[in-house]
């Protein structure tokens, strides 16, 4: 039988327009994928021109998730290219904010945006709600919301969305489809914790907006510093913000780590059979210091698995190419030099992507020429095998409990593990950089911006702005002559994981993940968006939208044996 096509356009539960085409032999085992983002991304030329110290606010409207890191990142490569340093209580600031949004992003990103990947709403109907009460204490001693009295409202309230035909946010899943894994108890306690999720990431929120004055799209950056000087001198702001932050990591510990350890031993074998397993190439910058000399992430290079060789990370080694992306520039570039053509060529007659040519809007970056994956995955291996005081006990502990070994992280449940585990550290740690922020207060160190006349900074510079942010390694690169933007370039997260192949067609994060899993329904491709998904893609970072002539980039058509 000749090779299948299954077209995936678009994925859903993600931010941004991500399409995904995989052949499957026979067996319906996935021997090909290529992943294609569908919007092209105009910032970096909107940006050109402009005076450095807009860049931020521009940058920003890159994503409208993680709005808060392109702000920084871009804010960050100013303050490089101009040699400006930050008060130590700008750089706490911009840390609690980060942090907060990180575990904003992780909790959105399990319960609203992959979840129901693994749990089935349908089923959770059929669920014995004092059943499932025990079935939660199997995984933490005292379960969020757990009374047999809440998971029976929570299950007429699902049940009250179906009677009425309103399924709403759940309409158009896989319900009943044979990938399913929890019993009807499990399902209704994640669908319980599903829901709580939500007021959660709500009060997550206004943490953020508290010192970044609102979210999405903060106000509180300028280069050199923060704005935020009446929110740092109020005690009751802090108060707040601590406040919310604890009741997330009471949340993260009574639901989000347990039902993460639900997930892990229903799906074991899958984690021991390695599926969506990428190429092992890991890349992180660590950072984000806090009390004397600690830091929340280490930095480091793995290759191919090779736990016993951590290289250390250095951002020369950072190019992106173009030659299967809808771009002009196909030679592998610095971000400093490359440019932002675009050079769309188009799909076939059948509406599938050219697979041979140029098949997406996203570059490809890679290191010393190989494809990293980057975000919460890295992180937690690179930091566990560099023996983190911070990340080490926590990574430990989940293996402990759960019989994971580092390698089984590798794989589509072990990556949706990191990110819990990632989620867990930096609520605990936030306050870490909350007690710097009250010492340095204490010492009457009310700095928050560094003086500079923008006259007298030099007309040529270049900078970059890298470090960790949700979804993994963020750098921002701009070269400032006459002292406007001459060029500008952004290798996102989702940049690296969602990259498409390169000129020697070695594949992207995405792509090499898919290749080997199994499909038992080819009308329902669950394991597709399972994988694709544990990555927390972001395909409005990767590319952008900008035609403001509002002509279409593209005109595709769904042709193949499924579209989502
Ligand atoms: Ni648009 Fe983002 C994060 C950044 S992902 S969400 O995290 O930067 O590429
Ligand atoms: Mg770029």
């Amino acid at each position: 039988m000749p090779s299948r096509k299954i077209v995936i356009d678009p994925i859903t539960r993600i931010e941004g327009h991500l399409r995904i085409e995989v052949e499957v032999d026979e067996n319906n085992v996935v021997t090909e994928a290529w992943a294609s983002g569908q919007l092209f991304r105009g910032i970096e030329i909107i940006l050109k021109g402009r005076d450095p110290r807009d860049a931020g606010l521009i940058a920003q409207r890159i994503c409208g998730v993680c709005t808060n890191v392109h702000y920084r990142a871009s804010i960050s490569a100013v303050e490089d290219a101009y040699k400006i340093g930050l008060p130590k209580n700008a750089e706490i600031i911009r840390n609690l904010v980060t942090l907060a949004l990180f575990v904003q992003d992780h909790i959105v990103h399990y319960y609203q945006l992959h979840s129901l990947d693994y749990v089935d709403v349908v089923s959770a109907l059929e669920a014995d709600p004092a059943d499932a009460a025990e079935t939660a204490k199997s995984y933490h001693d005292h379960p969020y919301r757990n009374s047999t009295g809440h998971l029976s409202a929570v299950k007429e309230k699902l049940s009250s969305f179906v009677k009425a035909g309103r399924l709403g946010l759940f309409a158009n899943g896989y319900w009943g489809h044979s990938a399913y894994r929890f019993s009807p108890e499990e399902n209704l306690v994640h669908m319980n914790h599903y829901l709580e999720a939500l007021r959660i990431q709500r009060e997550l929120s206004k943490a953020v907006a508290i010192f970044a004055g609102k979210t999405p799209h903060p106000q509180n950056l300028v280069v050199g510093g923060v704005t935020s000087v009446a929110d740092m001198l109020n005690p009751q702001r802090l108060n707040d913000f601590m406040f919310i932050i604890k009741e997330a990591r009471d949340f993260i510990e009574r639901a989000y780590i347990p039902d993460m350890k639900m997930a892990v031993k229903a799906y074991g074998d899958e984690i021991k059979a390695g599926q969506g397993r990428g190429s092992g190439n890991f890349l992180a910058v660590g950072g984000y210091r806090f009390g004397k000399a600690e830091q929340l992430f280490e930095g480091g290079v793995i290759t191919a698995h090779d736990f016993d060789k951590i290289e250390p990370f250095d951002e020369i080694h950072i190019t992106e190419e173009a030659s299967r992306s809808w771009y002009a520039d196909d030679v592998p570039t610095s971000p400093y030099e490359e440019t932002t053509e675009p050079f769309y060529t188009d799909l076939n007659e059948d509406g599938t992507l050219k697979t041979e040519g140029k098949y997406s809007w996203v570059k490809a970056p890679r290191y010393k020429g190989r494809p990293m994956e980057v975000g919460p995955l890295a992180r937690m291996v690179i930091g566990y095998l560099k023996e983190s005081k911070v990340i080490r006990p926590y990574m430990q502990h989940f293996m402990d409990a759960t019989g994971l070994d580092l390698m089984d992280f590798s794989t589509t449940l072990g990556r949706n593990a990191a990110r819990a585990v990632e989620a867990q550290i930096c609520c605990d740690y936030i306050f870490d950089f909350c007690s710097d922020l009250i010492e340095n207060i204490k010492y009457y160190d009310e700095e928050t911006w560094t003086k500079y006349v923008f006259e007298s900074l030099p007309k040529e510079a270049k900078g970059r702005g890298i470090f960790e942010v949700p979804r993994g390694v963020l750098s921002h690169f701009v070269r400032i002559e006459e002292a406007k933007i001459a060029n500008y370039q952004a290798v996102v997260p989702t940049t690296w994981n969602a990259s498409p192949k390169d000129a020697k067609g070695v594949r992207g994060p995405y792509e090499e993940s898919l290749v080997g899993i199994k499909l038992s329904d080819l009308s329902a491709p669950l394991e597709v968006l399972r994988v694709v998904h544990s990555f927390d893609p972001c395909l409005a970072c990767a590319v952008h939208v900008i035609d403001t002539k509002g002509r279409a980039l593209g005109v595709y058509k769904v042709g193949s044996s499924c579209s989502i």
